[in-house]
């Protein structure tokens, strides 16, 4: 009888083991797509690149200066889309997320800007 006890618990100990590790290994990865006010030039890409990707949780990041969108992949056990969103309010910017099938008409406000800020004045500083 005893003996019976014993193996009903080593398999109840193992299986709740299996099930911890379980979700330990879960890794879902969202991608969003965020419409970014003001990201006009090259700087304000780099400005994105340079901050958000290292952002805690984020894993693939892809700025699109022609659409002012930035694609954003990260993990959801580490962040979310509202601390996504922070992040780039943090660095001056504010994004919106682009719901799918809403494909904004791009418009830069200086088509060809490669960041030397002459000639044009943003409405923002680097
Ligand atoms: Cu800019």
């Amino acid at each position: 009888m005893k003996q019976v006890i014993l193996i009903t618990l080593c398999a109840l100990f193992s299986f709740a083991q299996v099930n911890a590790q379980d979700t330990v290994k879960k890794d879902k990865k969202e991608t969003i797509t965020l419409l970014v006010e003001g990201m006009d030039c090259a700087n304000c890409v780099k400005k994105i690149e340079k901050n958000i990707a290292f952002e805690k949780g984020v894993t693939d990041l892809k700025c699109d200066l022609a659409t002012k969108t930035a694609t954003v992949t990260y993990r959801t056990d580490r962040t979310d889309e509202a601390k996504v969103l922070a992040a780039f309010k943090k660095i001056g910017m504010e994004a919106k997320v682009q719901k799918e099938g809403e494909a904004q008409a791009a418009k830069a406000c200086c088509g060809g800007c490669s960041g030397s800020e002459t000639g044009h004045k943003h409405k923002h500083n680097h």
